[in-house]
């Protein structure tokens, strides 16, 4: 019997990438079960091209589930997650609340994936959408040159924060639309009043660097998730990773520059033949032919796309990197489902 699949969150940014994922990929699965807040249920939603009722999060949701993906918030997955899991289903979780669990392996399947197969609390948890949209490529450079060390700065689409974080932009986008806004200090800031969605400052027509919540030291929550994601995923506890998280108005695809210092001498050569063979990456790094990847060309694909590799003119061991990555695929929904898949064709 082919394994039942449960969707838990649905109906949100992620979860609706989800269903079109499933609908893509190798129909692996018997039922897909849809299960969404009491507030969501009886809805109906399309997956491989039929209609499925969404169904209340309780309990028996879970009844026959093998694998249960959550894309929920961070209370929601540490309260449900453990429950579907003494269902008898592997939970995939993409949220926070068990990536750094020692018994929780952290999964990405081009970089560890033998990590999956060992879960003690009966869950698999998927890294943050701005360390996966760099750490396939990451990967198979630290598999050649051995990493040492990450410099990084993000500039994280607003989809990152959910539907709210794309409708504030569309909103705040229609207030500035067509005005000479952006010219005086404050300007942009009066227009959009109160309606910073779940922004702390306005985000049309800016940039603003932060994102999450405030850790010691000035840190910010996404940029300490990065850097022990990175270790966690990669095996290398004790790698060097500084990280600036920038949220820019873009809709889908978190881009990120990355400063890569590795143990042994690279060339730039060798680096375009690993990546340009690296599965799940593309290359894309002509720019005298104003080749380089860009969020709006990259939303809505699979890989990561490199661009601008360089050595770094001081530093014969550092790589110089652009890579864009859909921070709601390979960021969220795509992840989860290879994971899931893996798990699939370990139970089958
Ligand atoms: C963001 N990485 O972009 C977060 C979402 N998990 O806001």
């Amino acid at each position: 019997d082919r394994p039942t699949l449960a969707v838990v969150g649905a109906t949100g940014a992620v979860g609706t990438v989800m269903l079109s994922i499933l609908s893509q990929h190798a129909d692996i699965w018997g039922e897909i079960r849809l299960i969404a807040s009491p507030r969501s249920a009886g809805r109906k939603l399309l997956v491989r091209g039929v209609e499925v009722e969404v169904v209340a999060l309780t309990e028996e949701a879970f009844e026959g589930v093998d694998v249960a993906m959550f894309d929920v918030p961070d209370d929601i997955s540490a309260r449900w997650a453990p429950i579907a899991a003494a269902k008898g289903a592997v939970v995939v979780d993409n949220s926070a609340a068990f990536r750094m669990d020692p018994d929780v392996p952290l999964v990405v399947p081009e970089v560890n994936p033998h990590a999956a197969r060992v879960r003690p609390r009966g869950i698999v948890a998927n890294p943050n959408c701005t360390t996966l949209s760099m750490i396939v490529a990451m990967g198979a450079l630290h598999a050649e040159f051995g990493l040492r060390e990450l410099v990084v700065s993000s500039y994280q689409a607003v989809s990152g924060a959910g539907l709210a974080g794309i409708d504030a932009l569309r909103a705040q986008l229609n207030l500035v639309a067509g005005t000479d806004l952006g010219t005086k200090p404050g300007d942009v800031r009066r227009a959009v009043g109160d309606n910073t969605g779940p922004f702390s400052e306005p985000i049309a027509l800016n940039v603003v660097p932060w994102a999450g919540s405030a850790q010691e030291d000035g840190w910010s929550s996404e940029e300490l998730k990065v850097r022990a994601e990175s270790r966690k995923i990669l095996g290398l506890p004790d790698l060097r990773v500084s990280v600036t998280c920038v949220r820019v108005p873009v809709v889908t695809t978190h881009s990120l520059t990355v400063h890569a210092r590795f143990e042994n001498e690279v060339t730039v050569g060798r680096a375009h033949e690993i990546l340009s063979t690296a599965p799940g990456v593309v290359l894309f790094d002509n720019p005298a032919a104003g080749e380089f990847p860009t969020p709006a060309d990259v939303v809505g694909t699979d890989p990561t796309w490199v661009g601008r590799v360089r050595r770094s003119l001081d530093d014969p061991t550092a790589l110089e990197l652009f890579v864009c990555g859909d921070n709601l695929r390979k960021g969220a929904a795509l992840n989860t489902a290879q994971i899931a898949e893996l798990i699939a064709a370990e139970l089958s």
